[in-house]
């Protein structure tokens, strides 16, 4: 793979003291010295210089260092360089001037990432958690990204495709002879095993996506109760703002309202919903099928109660069936007030005042302990991204096929096919099948300049 043309790009955000301009391409160190006032195209590789950057007319634009790379040993595979300017928005725009006058052209998004994939510096899925890595958030999805930046996941797919690829030459072997009769040499139990453990793998990743699409975007936290049990006092004081709306009028909530919020590392998402109770109007009926909603998609309900009133059975009863699953914990509030005591054993139990702020580290200390069963040690491999997820969905179909072509003894080639099909779909994912499309939308998703 060559590319032809040099790209440009600045690679930092606006309002930092220095600002990056990346050059990368065949011309990437000559054209960067022809805005410079020193020649860097005989710089050794890996080196940093100080320079000038100068304008047309031979003024100091900006003193800058300069950092050289060689192909193919930069980020993208080919020549590059690195300007460190001086963050001046004014600037960084006169230095890609100057560079695009002499013939470079503008980088689109991720185009720096997209020929390092197109370079094989890494693998797709490596590419994409590249993107990932830039926009983690917390301990826990930093980790996530790292491991799969680092080609933790690359190698566990390439494990799965050796030993499918061990399969399929087993079964092609019989078909180059399947002339001569009903020879077997595949050994249908020994087959079927190998197909047992690439499912058992498989099986594993796909699942793991929950987890981890939820550690990226922050584990579902739904919060939900009677109307004026406190629901949004408590969202308010976990997300430490006044995010929703207090009020002691019942049906005050009638939308869903969400934040995302740190805890010891994990990102968590609480999302307050409008009061269970019959409906008095139309909105109010959408706002409580919305109430639901939220609830089957939640990890974790958080069922706020209020502990000085009786509790309503109704409701109760329509919570507990919809949480099957999931982690309930009862939150029995307003504990600063005379307890009416409530009979219900479902789930885990703490009691707090959201108004006055008593309970809430037992509450925060009950989720960390809830999700950290959940997190995956820091080298195990967890699918994050939907792409990935879809692509093994497929693979474990296909490899279910193949169970089942070997227990009711199809011929070779039938299973040869399925097992075909379940490469193809782990090769998509590291990028060796995926076409120029599928390749453009991905990219066109990281940010100019990565
Ligand atoms: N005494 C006491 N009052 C509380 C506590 N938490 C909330 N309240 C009060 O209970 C009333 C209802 O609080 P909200 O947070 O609006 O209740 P909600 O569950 O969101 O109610 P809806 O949105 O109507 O479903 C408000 O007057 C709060 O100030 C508490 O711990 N103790
Ligand atoms: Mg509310």
């Amino acid at each position: 793979m060559t590319t032809t043309d040099t790209i440009c790009a600045i690679a930092t955000a606006p309002g930092g003291a220095i600002g990056i301009v990346r050059v990368s391409g065949p011309d990437a160190l000559s054209a960067t010295s022809s805005i410079l006032d020193r020649d860097i195209t005989s710089c050794p590789p890996y080196s940093l210089r100080y320079c000038h950057v100068l304008t047309p007319t031979g003024e100091v634009l900006d003193e800058v260092m300069a950092s050289v790379y060689h192909a193919p040993h930069s980020y993208t595979g080919e020549d590059s360089v690195e300007l460190s300017c001086h963050g001046s928005q004014y600037i960084l725009q006169h230095v890609l001037q100057r560079l695009f006058q002499i013939g470079c052209r503008s980088a689109n998004p991720g185009e720096f990432t997209m020929r390092a994939f197109l370079h094989g510096k890494m693998d797709l899925s490596q590419a994409e958690a590249v993107a990932d890595l830039i926009a983690s958030q917390s301990k826990a999805s930093h980790r996530l990204a790292m491991n799969q930046m680092r080609g933790g996941f690359s190698k566990q797919l390439s494990e799965l495709r050796n030993q499918l690829l061990q399969l399929t030459s087993l079964l092609e072997l019989e078909l180059d002879f399947s002339d001569h009769e009903d020879v077997e040499f595949a050994d249908r139990s020994q087959l079927r095993q190998l197909a047992d453990t690439i499912q058992h793998v498989m099986t594993r990743l796909v699942e793991s996506f929950q987890t981890g699409n939820a550690i990226r975007q922050g584990i579902p936290v739904a919060i939900v109760g009677d109307t004026n049990a406190g629901k949004s006092t408590l969202l308010n004081v976990l997300l430490n703002d006044e995010k929703a709306i207090v009020s002691d009028i019942p049906g005050t909530t009638r939308d869903v309202v969400e934040d995302t919020m740190t805890l010891n590392g994990i990102l968590f998402r609480f999302i307050d919903t409008a009061g269970i109770r019959k409906a008095t109007d139309a909105i109010e009926h959408l706002g409580i099928e919305r109430t639901f909603h939220q609830l089957e998609r939640a990890q974790i309900v958080l069922w706020v109660i209020d502990g000085s009133q009786p509790l309503n059975n109704d409701t109760a009863d329509r919570i507990v069936r919809a949480s099957h699953g999931k982690t309930l914990i009862r939150v029995i509030n307003k504990s600063d007030l005379p307890s009416c005591n409530n009979p219900c054993n479902e789930g885990l139990l703490v009691r707090i005042s959201a108004k006055q702020g008593y309970g809430l580290h037992q509450l925060q200390a009950m989720l960390l302990h809830e999700v950290s069963r959940h997190i995956p040690s820091s080298n195990e491999v967890v699918v994050t991204n939907q792409r990935h997820y879809e692509a093994l969905s497929h693979a474990l179909a296909s490899i279910q096929r193949v169970q089942e072509g070997i227990d009711r003894q199809l011929s070779g080639d039938f299973v040869c096919e399925d097992l075909r099909q379940c490469i193809f779909h782990l090769s998509d994912i590291v990028g060796e099948v995926t076409t120029d499309d599928v390749l453009q939308n991905i990219f066109s998703h990281f940010c100019i300049g990565k």
